[in-house]
């Protein structure tokens, strides 16, 4: 039987894995801050991602990269609102990178499908929002906030510990009216996780995949993948960044969050039609 992700008015199906375009309408993200930060270069951007082949388009105006300050709602949504309402109603759905229970809130009442929170619904208005609309979630772990996550991590066992509280957000989020089929999540790699913990959740992805929702992994570019390879200059790591995606895709994920759009849809095109 074909799974599907419900999100909004789009039955994503899950048969083959989809790519999540990043549009990051920010001054200061880690990997491309300040290349898109005005509306008509965002919208130029997410039309080039949506041609190369995107399913999804994450448009987010908060960088969460270790340290970066904290943003007022409203200038965040300041940010993403133009850009949310220009892509509402086109081929793909749009999702909404936010913390901010009244940025998601005004995004999907601007047409956004899927609401993407790092924070992984801990705030009780940020459920819902989810709850009382018919939009997709993406549930992240996170190990605090971003300002202090990377400062000395520390789990017993990371994979148990992340999946049990993926379970947990997803229950709550269930408890108050959120469909499962519209639930996916993510365990967050990078926050409030070492080299080590990182590579420990996709080296062991499969018990994550096991938990029964469609998972995300957005390894794209990420600061581990620079640890391993010494590629300082974040844009650089696209060998890196497929290969991780690739990884993840072949233990079961069931979406990547990337930059490369173009690439990493041609690289899981290869690999899909070698695995027939
Ligand atoms: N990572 C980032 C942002 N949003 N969403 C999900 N679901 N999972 C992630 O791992 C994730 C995410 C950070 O990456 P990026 O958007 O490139 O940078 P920044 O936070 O600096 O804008």
């Amino acid at each position: 039987m074909s799974r599907v992700w419900v999100c909004g008015g789009f039955e994503l199906s899950l048969d083959r894995p989809l790519v999540m375009g990043i549009l990051n309408v920010t001054p200061d993200s880690f990997s491309d801050g300040g290349q898109h930060d005005d509306p008509t270069s965002a919208v130029l951007w997410g039309e080039r991602l949506i041609a190369e082949g995107a399913a999804i388009l994450d448009i987010g105006g908060e960088s969460t990269r270790p340290g970066a300050e904290p943003l007022s709602a409203a200038a965040e949504l300041a940010r993403v609102r133009p850009v949310v309402g220009r892509f509402a109603g086109d081929s793909v759905p749009v999702s909404i990178d936010t913390r901010h229970a009244e940025v998601a809130r005004a995004c999907v009442d601007a047409g956004a499908s899927i609401i993407n929170d790092v924070s992984g619904f801990r705030d009780r208005a940020m459920v819902e929002v989810a709850a009382s609309s018919n939009v997709g979630v993406v549930v992240m772990h996170m190990l605090g906030e971003p300002g202090t996550m990377q400062d000395d991590p520390r789990y017993d066992d990371v994979v148990r510990e992340v999946g049990g509280y993926l379970l947990a957000q997803a229950t709550v989020l269930e408890a108050a009216g959120v469909a499962r089929n519209r639930i996916a999540i993510d365990p967050g790699l990078g926050f409030g996780k070492t080299l080590e913990h990182n590579l420990e959740l996709l080296r062991r992805l499969p018990e994550i995949v096991e938990l029964g929702y469609p998972v995300l992994i957005a390894a794209s570019r990420k600061r581990f993948l620079g640890q391993i390879t010494g590629v300082e200059e974040p844009a650089e790591r696209l060998g890196g960044s497929i290969e991780a995606a690739l990884w993840a895709v072949s233990r079961g994920a069931a979406v990547v969050r990337a930059h490369d759009v173009g690439a990493t849809v041609q690289a899981l095109a290869v690999a899909s039609v070698l695995a027939e």
